[in-house]
């Protein structure tokens, strides 16, 4: 049981989750050393949402709006960590789910697929036989996508992604929004929109978001995206380290 007032209690809930879904099987062991990459560049960033994060979440709705078939991808640390958002999203956009494993096993897929309809989800797509559709150039197992989802998406949300199926899916023309806290990971510089901060703050920011916008015209939407630029926004996100980097180095030379 950890106390509510540990100053690191967000931090040890969260892997608390993961591993509760390391133990049930859907989580791999690789997502709680992921994980671990991440605490540390969250560390570094002031485990708040920053400005370029909302930003970059601003620009995610947009995209996700204007979409005619926007998909959530979905893999075992997501459905540790936010699968009620990742239902609340899909409802308010609306966009399809899609489980996409990069360790995949029928079992993990199943396992993914009950979480999210425990949490509302009416549908779940990628499971067995439904990802029956492959990603040229990709050899991992994420190649395998389902026909009705990511195959036939124009905006897919990949929060914890690894870089090949980012660029494999831009090559194919899409628009590819990633959630990394680690803006110099292959996925943050590949991906189209990259919200640089830790997906259980960013997704439910990204639900309100959409929510909020929902009502705006076409043109409102699209002039967001005309002004998002996502090498300044990751710009940021590296000069916010080092300025805080250096903040906190003087703090401690004069302490
Ligand atoms: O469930 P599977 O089989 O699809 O596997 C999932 C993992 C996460 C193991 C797989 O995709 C993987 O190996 O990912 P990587 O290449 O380790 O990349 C994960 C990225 O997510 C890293 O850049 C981390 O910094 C980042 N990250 C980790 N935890 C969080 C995060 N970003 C946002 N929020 C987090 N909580």
């Amino acid at each position: 049981m950890i106390p509510p007032n540990h100053p690191r209690y967000r931090s040890l809930l969260e892997r608390e989750r993961l591993v509760e879904g390391f133990r049930e099987g859907y989580v791999v062991p690789q997502g709680l050393i992921a994980q671990g990459r991440g605490e540390c560049f969250d560390y570094l960033l002031g485990e708040e949402t920053q400005q370029f994060a909302l930003e970059a979440i601003t620009a995610a709705a947009a995209a996700l709006l204007l979409a005619k078939h926007p998909v959530i991808s979905v893999n075992g640390n997501v459905a540790a960590l936010t699968p009620r958002e990742v239902v609340e999203l899909s409802e308010a956009v609306p966009a399809l789910i899609e489980v996409n494993l990069f360790y995949r096993s029928r079992e993990r897929e199943d396992k993914i697929a009950e979480v999210l309809k425990r949490h509302g989800a009416k549908s779940v797509l990628g499971v067995g036989d439904d990802a029956s559709c492959t990603i040229p150039e990709l050899f991992s197992e994420r190649r395998r996508v389902s026909c009705e989802g990511i195959y036939k998406a124009d905006v897919v949300l990949v929060p914890l992604e690894d870089g090949d199926r980012t660029q494999a899916l831009r090559r194919l023309g899409k628009t590819v929004i990633a959630i990394d806290l680690n803006p110099l990971s292959r996925t943050a510089q590949a991906a189209s929109i990259t919200i640089v901060d830790n997906i259980t703050r960013a997704m439910p920011r990204l639900v309100d978001a959409v929510r909020r916008m929902k009502n705006a015209s076409r043109e409102e939407l699209e002039n967001v995206l005309k002004n998002y630029d996502n090498k300044r926004v990751l710009a940021s996100a590296l000069l916010h380290i080092s300025k805080r980097i250096e903040e906190l180095a003087k703090n401690i030379r004069e302490s």
